[in-house]
């Protein structure tokens, strides 16, 4: 059935498909670059979308570089993974992309592909987490939040809610954001200074909730399983993901939490759910994470266009709340 003329025609076909193929991929990217002629490329990596703070982090970075702007925004999400994150920043390389933004997975393992996008003279901006790198050239800019500070917010506030309790011991469960970021580095390190500083202070449990909700209530559901309810004094959670799970547990199990009476609630991003659960009383102190960072971004990428010199560092306005300085009128005002 299949002669040799059916084989050349197929082995044609395959070739004549290969070559339409890689036409197609020269033409898609003759076409990329004709169309985009005058727009500047942005590649974007994200390391996944784990939380409603990072989906408003991909919005707002999108909102900011629009072809109306003469931008053109390839954003890539890594999957919670720094290999995925890595292959993406070498595609934007591979791509010949004006910039790369990267929000970091973790702080470190990046020497490498930050080496080859200075080789390929492609300016690289850090935003939200940060990196450790051995050359601080590898990078052009960070923007983001300040985690030390953020942390510092948290126990300061904690401790004026604890106040009265400094002859009583004070028991936490410590749900950490994922290892090695510089967001659960930063929070974490705030609270074992603070529990240095406090002789009455004990983590009780320190787990990682990888920043979602259903590791935050694992966590929570099996420290009240193995402690008890009379046990835990604070939940000490590195975002509200996680401390949305930690309520869930609670509820689940019963458990009274809250400025009233019961386990204190301290968590970060102070997303405007989180928000009205602590105008409510029921999460004692909420740290702002900021992630309306595409303006930051879009500014510092504005002024490297016109050749002008940007800082090295921007951090993003941030603040602390508890129910003593929020009101309905603040949280509908802000936009995540
Ligand atoms: O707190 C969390 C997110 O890196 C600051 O990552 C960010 C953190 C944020 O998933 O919700």
């Amino acid at each position: 059935m299949f002669g040799v003329k059916s084989k050349i025609c197929a082995l044609m076909a395959v070739m004549l498909a290969i070559s339409i193929t890689s036409c197609g991929e020269k033409a898609s990217l003759g076409v990329f670059e004709e169309d985009n002629g005058n727009l500047v490329v942005v590649g974007f990596s994200q390391p996944g979308a784990e939380s409603a703070w990072r989906v408003a982090l991909t919005d707002s970075v999108k909102e900011n570089f629009t072809e109306e702007r003469g931008y053109k925004l390839i954003y890539k999400d890594g999957r919670s993974k720094q290999d995925s994150q890595i292959k993406d920043i070498r595609t934007f390389i591979q791509q010949g992309v004006d910039y790369i933004i990267i929000s970091p997975i973790v702080e470190t393992g990046w020497d490498t592909v930050l080496s080859e996008a200075k080789d390929a003279g492609i300016p690289v901006i850090i935003c939200d987490r940060n990196v450790v790198v051995e050359n601080e050239s590898l990078y052009t800019a960070f923007v983001g939040s300040d985690f030390t500070a953020e942390g510092e917010y948290a126990v300061s506030n904690l401790e004026k809610y604890l106040q009265n309790d400094e002859d009583g011991e004070i028991n936490i469960v410590h749900i950490q954001g994922t290892i090695g970021s510089s967001a659960q580095l930063g929070r974490t390190k705030a609270l074992e200074d603070a529990v240095k500083k406090h002789t009455n202070w004990n983590i009780v449990v320190q787990d990682c909730g990888e920043f979602t909700k259903a590791k935050g209530r694992e966590i929570m559901a099996q420290a009240i399983e193995e402690l008890g309810t009379e046990t835990i004094d604070v939940v000490y959670c590195e975002n509200d993901e996680e401390a949305y799970g930690a309520i869930q547990a609670m509820n689940e199990a019963g458990v009274e939490y809250g400025n009233k009476g019961g386990i204190k609630i301290v968590s970060f991003d102070a997303m405007n759910s989180a928000l009205v659960l602590c105008m409510n009383g029921h999460i004692s102190v909420e740290v702002e994470c900021n992630p309306l960072q595409g303006p930051y971004i879009y500014n510092l990428i504005s002024r490297l266009e016109k050749g002008n010199a940007v800082p090295k560092i921007t951090y993003v306005h941030e603040e602390c709340f508890t129910a003593d300085n929020l009101e309905p009128e603040i949280i509908e005002k802000r936009r995540f």
